[in-house]
């Protein structure tokens, strides 16, 4: 397996996100990826290579929004141009247009702007958000070409921040670029006809699923916490089913809080048996370890075992087709190595 290592992802390194009315500091840390790293060092899964962005301008554009792209690369000097006092602050959003509002028009005010695109008060915007977001979704690129004709059949987009809540045009729970997304539309362009995004992650993957919502050659399947207690809240229920050309390509499996290895298992089950009915030519999986029993944010209770029974089942159910695994979410800093390398060396066993 070929492991993409995003060299810039130190470059994003948020302070502070709001929760409940305070300020705390960032979960979504550089120690995320570093703990990965040193784990692959002790147990090597394969060749650790640098993204190539060749190409990905074009493709971001064919995943998000061009005026939503054009707002990322500009935003951070846009923000210290507000006040030069700025340039010692995140830019976090504060205001946001619900129902009922323009979404049409972009505002002059970068606060107004910084809050059309986004979805939460969690994810600041620092000044080198985009660069390490852009070289991340370079990552997931080079992970989708190196199992289309690269001579791999599974690749790992080590890279932060992670990407399944960005939608077309907003970022949002610590996500700027749909890194599985893109690797997903790099895999249909490489000519995968039908190709299909797990995400394993705690949360919902509200952007995948929205990104993908009316297509019927991308099958997104999610298992996560319910959204009625568990963030993103507003989407990732069962009843979503897709729409237009894409109804019946989305699978959402929501699980109550506090569930353990076997309901999580038989979610798992299901969602590899949907990916096998639709015929997926080639799989993203959106890898997010905060499942964990110990994760600081989350309600499942996975153990470290359970991570490479993951990677095992996953990668046996695909049957030696191509598979892009991209990392997203996971706090439990001093577990998280320990957990992706886990997945990974159960994905090279049975892939
Ligand atoms: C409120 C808490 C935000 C939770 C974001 C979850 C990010 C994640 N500030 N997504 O997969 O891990
Ligand atoms: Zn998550």
């Amino acid at each position: 397996m070929r492991i993409v290592h995003n060299p810039d992802h130190h470059r994003h390194q948020g302070r502070l996100e709001m929760f409940r009315g305070r300020l705390v500091p960032c979960h979504e840390t550089p120690a995320r990826v570093d703990h990965v790293l040193a784990e692959l060092g002790r147990r090597p899964q394969g060749p650790v290579v640098l993204p190539d962005d060749a190409g990905l301008d074009a493709l971001l554009a064919r995943v998000h929004a061009p005026r939503y792209l054009a707002f990322l690369g500009r935003a951070w000097d846009d923000w210290v141009a507000l006040d030069p006092a700025n340039a010692a602050l995140d830019a976090i959003p504060s205001v946001w247009p619900v129902r009922g509002f323009r979404a049409d028009l972009e505002p002059d005010n970068f606060a107004a702007r910084l809050g059309l695109y986004s979805f939460d008060a969690g994810t600041p915007l620092t000044a080198g958000s985009w660069a390490a977001a852009r070289a991340g979704a370079a990552c997931a690129l080079t992970a989708a070409r190196a199992v289309t004709g690269g001579g791999e059949r599974q690749a790992f987009a080590l890279t932060r921040p992670p990407g399944h809540h960005a939608g077309a045009d907003f970022f949002g729970g610590y996500c700027f670029l749909n890194n599985a997304a893109v690797a997903a539309q790099a895999l249909r362009e490489a000519g995968a006809a039908r190709v299909a995004v797990l995400d394993i992650d705690y949360h919902h993957g509200n952007g995948t699923q929205s990104l993908f919502y009316e297509r019927a050659d991308v099958f997104t399947a999610s298992i996560h916490g319910d959204p009625r207690t568990e963030y993103p809240f507003y989407l990732g229920h069962a009843d979503e089913r897709g729409a237009g050309p894409g109804l019946g390509h989305n699978l959402n499996l929501p699980l109550p809080r506090g569930t353990g290895w076997a309901g999580w298992a038989a979610a798992l089950d299901a969602a590899l048996a949907a990916l096998g009915t639709f015929g997926a030519d080639a799989c993203v999986v959106s890898l997010g370890v905060d499942t964990y029993a110990g994760d600081p944010i989350s309600g499942f209770t996975l153990d470290s075992a359970d991570y490479t029974e993951i990677g095992r089942r996953i990668a046996a159910a695909l049957g030696g087709r191509p598979c892009v695994w991209v990392y997203e979410g996971g706090y439990a800093v001093d577990a998280v190595g320990v957990n992706v390398v886990n997945v990974l060396e159960g994905a090279n066993a049975a892939g």
